[in-house]
């Protein structure tokens, strides 16, 4: 393979498949307890998360991922790195629906801007 030149090659389009979503879990003593020293107000523990197609790695062409929660959440801003083999995700408790914004960054091979 020639190696990379920084620049975009012209005419040249590589497709990946990945899956992004959340989910969403109220607390329920039996089936998810809500962990010790989580906030009163606290309903449900959540997950955003990006990954591969049936959990197939895809640490190969994303490096680190971007995720903007709500201001209220403490850190809101936070940056996943890539492990081989797990999705990109965020497991959080809270109270209430929120949008969140995923930023991607490619590894730098690619020469794709996040
Ligand atoms: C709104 N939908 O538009 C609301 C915002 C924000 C939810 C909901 C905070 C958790 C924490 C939390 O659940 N925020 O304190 O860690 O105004």
């Amino acid at each position: 393979m020639a190696p990379p030149t920084g620049k975009r090659v012209k005419g040249v389009q590589i497709f990946r498949p990945f899956v992004y979503g959340t989910t969403a879990r109220p607390f329920d003593e039996k089936t998810n307890p809500k962990p010790p020293g989580v906030p009163d107000d606290h309903t449900h523990s959540w997950t955003v998360f990006i990954k591969g197609i049936d959990d197939v790695d895809i640490t190969y062409w994303l490096r680190r991922v971007q995720f903007k929660l709500h201001e209220s959440i403490p850190n809101h801003v936070r940056m996943v790195e890539g492990v081989k083999g797990q999705p990109f995700q965020i497991h959080e408790t809270g109270w209430g629906e929120f949008e969140i914004t995923m930023k991607l960054y490619y590894v730098p091979e690619s020469s794709e801007k996040p």
